[in-house]
């Protein structure tokens, strides 16, 4: 199929002024009414997308129109020589339970839902399927479902029919529908102007139990929004409905939110802290795109980031003020580098703002959703907290009801500051992850800090002009006091230099505070220094990159044969000393870098990463640290042991978390009892899964995992991790063989996204199992992605980003991998999801 390019959108030539919708739902043959009032606003044909429907009638204006405008391969329905004024109306059949895809109108367990964006609309309907043409809608549904819901307002409701009008226009993308069996945990907000809005969040009979943490998350959500950006929700009601078959995590459907029930469902027993954290988050997330989505959408899909970066930096500042907003920025950085940087440094990298795609469901990723989210973080750093407000208070008032822009975006930013950001912009339009370098000169009290930045070539993109990159730095002294506080360094050339005078003694440079920009990092810096940055920094993110990048060190040393030092297992006694201070920061100082940070590292430096040495030297790092510090370990576990019932708040999840790092190293030495007595008396999912998986690890996992199996085969969910947690535990050489057995079980419901995505990401998750020297990590994968495509492209092709990193491996690794990519590239009938990764993964 063809490329589509930024450069050749066209407005559309017409408004619609309403939308109405009949839908008389049947499991295999729903028949969809549709009328559409169109209003010419330029010459040309009207141009209409569908997609796998039955079309029943075609008319404009009551007259009817020849089927054979209808271009199938196109998927296009294009009629010329109308009027300025008509109706356009379809009738259509569809096949909601054929529907394994998930895109469209579809059945879970039995009940009717949707997922339109980016284009699913076009699988229920001709329409304009575009997020530009944006228009109210009424939506009439017959059913003998007991619940019937769609957008906006309910008009009517009678058994077997409901009515539903969305007043405030918007793109197909955001239109729902559900259709079930389904019981409310109902509440209200008063808004800030004082209406009443009424709250559901919608789930399975027997689920009641379990949607309360996601409606204290809504209202607080709700709150926060008003608060913080003076944003008021606009509708009498707000839904939410949890469904079990979903491809993403969830959706910002204007008024009827459809969410993963992973990301509603939880409670002490089946959700762990982590997974609390993220309801909190993603409901936040889905109820800010109210305005910044859906008040104001994007002109064109090549915008994406114009709602998913804000609505993701938004949903941060959310999380920061509900939780710890140290403990919040550090998560986010290890989630950029993990997923973003890895994204950006291959064969997949995109600029936030791509120019042109074969299949915009690819384009749903890191670099638009989290770099997107770190370019306006840079933004609001550069013209300031108010400067920021200002913006943002332009944006909703000149744009409300729009469909936008990123042009518009630094357009208000711009006007409200009167800063011009031309250099700024290309953090939107140029792609690759810039390498800062700095080194010092020192003399006589006189500190020069001299940055380069270099940024690679991309696909596509092999000029690199220099970005303006915000660096805040601070200056500590050798006796650990702070001789400058937090300032912002701004670099527009390639290369500059900043000076600071009248220094006493010469100070350590605590560099990139706050991740002030998403960059990597190359400097010459001492273990000594390293460590008194851990020590004494006073910005807790900047302190917790030193450990790391210690850690970072000391890792990529041994895992390319040289000798250890003490450094590290020095270092992190100090963190212990301090630990019940702040747990959570000694938690994630525990947590050393993982497998796959370690091989990103060493192939910056141009070193194949070597999977089977780099776990080797992890697991002995870790080791001498669980002997050097046994005592602290013991002690901490003991003084972080639970007091009092479980609550998901950030103070228990510290303590949890620690406890949990403590447990990992005493479990190495004391062949795991205490995982063994935790796993047993825990009362909490957290702590249970975490004991779980210590016992996977040491491999006397088979009572335990019986035990979860019977306690909880009924639960979807909790079921999920239990096949995630094995082949992400299992030791390298087990784990393939473990994932295999683990997929010929009855329960291994494949069809479903969350059960697929459990065990495959779980043994991708493992680095030196999926890059097993003979290739069985890679056939694993491959012969799963090559079952699934015909069933669901869009989880298939997410998967392919596994193999992204290939290049990166020794030449026999790459043989194998790129072997399996082209035996998936050769399948007849591939989807063009899973055709477009695996083409650009092996360009
Ligand atoms: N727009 C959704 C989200 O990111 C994904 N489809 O919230
Ligand atoms: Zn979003």
């Amino acid at each position: 199929t063809a490329t589509q390019y930024l450069a050749d959108w066209r407005p559309y030539p017409f408004e619609i002024d309403e939308t109405r919708l009949e839908f008389h739902l049947h499991p295999t043959a729903t028949r969809v009414l549709s009328q559409i009032d169109f209003r010419r606003t330029a010459p040309g044909d009207l141009v209409l997308d569908g997609a796998g429907l039955r079309t029943l009638s075609l008319s404009v204006d009551g007259q009817p129109i020849d089927p054979a405008l209808i271009h199938e391969a196109d998927e296009r329905l294009t009629i010329p020589d109308l009027p300025d004024r008509f109706t356009f109306s379809a009738e259509v059949e569809i096949d909601p339970q054929a529907n394994t895809a998930l895109e469209g109108l579809y059945l879970s367990g039995g009940m009717f839902c949707t997922q339109c964006e980016a284009q699913g609309f076009r699988h229920i309907t001709w329409y304009p399927d575009r997020p530009d043409v944006m228009a109210p809608f009424r939506v009439t549904i017959h059913s003998d479902q007991p619940v019937l819901l769609s957008n906006g307002n309910p008009v009517e409701q009678a058994p077997g029919r409901a009515v539903w009008v969305d007043p405030w226009k918007k793109p197909a993308y955001l239109f729902a529908l559900v259709a079930g069996d389904l019981r409310a945990v109902s509440d209200h907000f008063t808004t800030m102007s004082g209406r009443d809005v009424a709250l559901n969040v919608w789930v399975r009979p027997g689920d009641e139990g379990r949607a309360g943490y996601a409606m204290e998350s809504l209202i607080r959500s709700m709150r926060w929004d008003e608060t913080a950006y003076g944003r008021e929700y606009d509708l009498d009601v707000f839904n939410i409905v949890a469904v079990d078959d979903f491809n993403m995590g969830a959706m910002e459907n204007k008024g009827l939110n459809i969410f993963n029930s992973k990301l509603v469902l939880a409670t002490a027993e089946t959700a762990t802290d982590g997974d609390y954290e993220r309801i909190e988050g993603v409901i936040g997330h889905e109820y800010f795109h109210n305005w910044t989505g859906n008040r104001i959408t994007c002109r064109d899909w090549f915008q994406l980031c114009l709602k998913e970066g804000l609505t993701v930096f938004r949903d941060q500042q959310f999380t920061s003020d509900m939780r710890s907003a140290a403990v919040k920025r550090i998560h986010d950085v290890q989630t950029l580098r993990a997923r973003q940087f890895r994204e950006d440094s291959g064969p997949l990298s995109h600029p936030p703002r791509p120019d042109h795609y074969q299949e915009i469901n690819n384009f749903y990723t890191a670099t638009v959703y989290e770099k997107g989210a770190e370019v306006i973080g840079m933004l609001k750093r550069l013209v300031g907290d108010d400067g920021y407000a200002k913006a943002l208070d332009l944006y909703f008032t000149r744009h409300d009801g729009q469909a936008c822009t990123i042009e518009d975006w630094i357009a208000v930013f711009q006007d409200a500051t009167g800063r011009d950001l031309t250099q700024f912009k290309r953090w939107y339009t140029d792609a690759g992850t810039p390498r800062l370098t700095m080194t010092e000169d020192w003399q006589d009290g006189t500190l020069v800090l001299n940055f380069r930045q270099d940024i690679a070539p991309t696909p596509g993109q092999s000029e690199k002009p220099p970005r303006v990159i915000p660096i805040a730095i601070g200056l500590i002294g050798p006796n650990g006091d702070e001789v400058l506080p937090t300032t912002v360094l701004e670099m527009t050339e390639a290369q500059q230099s900043f000076r600071f005078d009248g220094l006493g003694a010469r100070p350590v440079v605590s560099l990139l505070r706050g991740f002030s920009a998403p960059v990597t990092v190359t400097r010459e810096i001492t273990a000594n220094e390293q460590a008194l940055l851990l020590a004494h920094d006073s910005d807790a993110y900047a302190r917790w990159q030193a450990g790391h990048d210690l850690a970072l060190d000391e890792l990529t040393r041994r895992a390319t044969g040289a000798a250890g030092s003490r450094a590290l297992v020095q270092a992190l006694g100090g963190v212990l000393d301090d630990a019940e201070r702040d747990p959570a920061f000694a938690a994630l100082c525990l947590a050393l870098p993982g497998e796959e940070e370690i091989a990103t590292t060493l192939a910056a430096r141009g070193t194949p990463p070597d999977p089977d040495a780099i776990h080797a030297a992890r697991h002995a790092l870790l080791s001498e640290i669980a002997e050097a510090h046994q005592t602290a370990f013991a002690r901490l576990y003991e003084a972080m042991a639970p007091q009092g019932p479980y609550r998901p708040d950030a103070e228990g999840a510290a303590r949890r978390s620690l406890r949990l790092a403590c447990l990992a190293n005493l479990s190495r030495r004391d062949g795991g009892a205490r995982a063994e007595a935790l796993f047993a008396s825990a009362g909490n999912m957290t702590e249970r899964q975490g004991a779980l998986e210590q016992l996977i690890a040491l491999g006397r996992d088979a009572q335990a995992l019986a035990d979860f199996e019977a306690e909880f085969r009924d639960n979807r969910l909790v079921m999920d991790k239990w096949f995630m947690v094995q082949p992400l535990r299992a030791a390298p050489d087990q784990a393939v063989a473990r994932a295999r057995a683990l997929a010929q079980r009855p329960d291994f419901d494949w069809k479903n996204p969350n059960r697929f995505r459990s065990l495959i990401s779980g043994l991708t998750a493992n680095h030196a199992a999926f890059h097993a020297a003979d290739g069985s990590g890679y056939d694993f994968l491959a012969d799963w992605l090559i079952r699934l495509d015909p069933v669901n492209p869009q989880t298939t092709a997410r998967m392919c980003s596994a193999f992204e990193t290939i290049s990166r491996y020794d030449a026999t690794r790459q043989a194998r991998a790129k072997a399996v990519l082209a035996r998936i590239a050769a399948l007849p009938g591939l989807s063009r999801n899973t055709a477009e990764m695996v083409t650009r993964i092996l360009a």
